[in-house]
């Protein structure tokens, strides 16, 4: 019957809620800064998790959750750049979930609150829609573009943009061969969320990550000085 599914599915979402409350709690009491990084498959996520890291994980003790449908190619990528990388294959799933987050931290830290890194990074699976909708406990989503998408997107999937606390535009070494109305992809996201900090880089020439490390380092000390 129709009410019976409503009802199983708000206890599910229910479940869910609590789960990622109780990552924030644990999170907030070991000090731990989590940003939970979404974009479209391809975007870069991975990339400039492997342009970031070096100088990231050279500061703080620092560790990734990698989520992805299947493989664990990523976490492979990202391997001996200083930081733990756990990949959690969602085995169909579009989103990585608090449940699925507290696998992978059990994993990095056996429980243990002292073993936390003081920076989390999540790469959640490529997608644009679902991993919006999902609390993991996390400190700051951010929502990442490419050149090479259009610069139509913010508009298009508004809820991500909309709770993003910074968006990231990377590719921007392909603007010479991109067609990107820059003015057009940043006027969008001003509309949405206007307070969200923004980036342009490049993983792979490196150019903008300084900020973009800034930015993230800034995090991290803000958390820490919480009581
Ligand atoms: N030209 C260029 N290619 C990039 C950049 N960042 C990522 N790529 C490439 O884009 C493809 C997808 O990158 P990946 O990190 O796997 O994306 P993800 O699916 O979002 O994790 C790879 O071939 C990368 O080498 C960039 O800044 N510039
Ligand atoms: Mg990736």
């Amino acid at each position: 019957m129709p009410i019976t599914t409503v009802k199983v599915l708000t206890d599910v979402l229910k479940a869910t809620r609590e789960e990622a409350g109780r990552l924030r709690a644990d999170f907030a009491a070991a000090g731990t800064f989590v940003i939970d990084l979404i974009g479209g498959p391809g975007c870069g996520k991975t990339a400039l998790l492997e342009a970031s890291l070096p100088a990231l994980a050279r500061r703080f003790r620092t560790a990734v959750l990698v989520g992805d449908v299947a493989t664990a190619r990523d976490a492979e990528r990202l391997a001996g750049r200083g930081a733990e990388a756990i990949q959690l294959c969602t085995e169909g799933a579009c989103h990585l979930s608090p449940s699925l987050v507290r696998v992978g931290l059990a994993e990095l830290t056996g429980g243990d609150r002292a073993r936390y890194p003081r920076l989390l990074l999540v790469e959640n699976v490529g997608n644009l829609v679902c991993p919006a909708s999902f609390d993991l406990g996390e400190d700051a989503k951010v929502a990442m573009s490419a050149l090479t998408e259009g610069p139509d997107k913010p508009e298009k999937y508004p809820a991500l943009f909309h709770k993003a606390a910074a968006v990231v535009l990377n590719k921007m070494d392909l603007a010479g061969a991109v067609e990107f109305d820059r003015d057009f992809y940043w006027s969008q996201v001003g509309r949405i969320n206007p307070r969200a900090a923004r980036f342009e880089l490049s993983a792979r020439t490196a150019a903008g990550l300084d900020a973009w490390i800034s930015w993230v380092a800034a995090g991290v000390e803000k958390k820490r000085q919480k009581p």
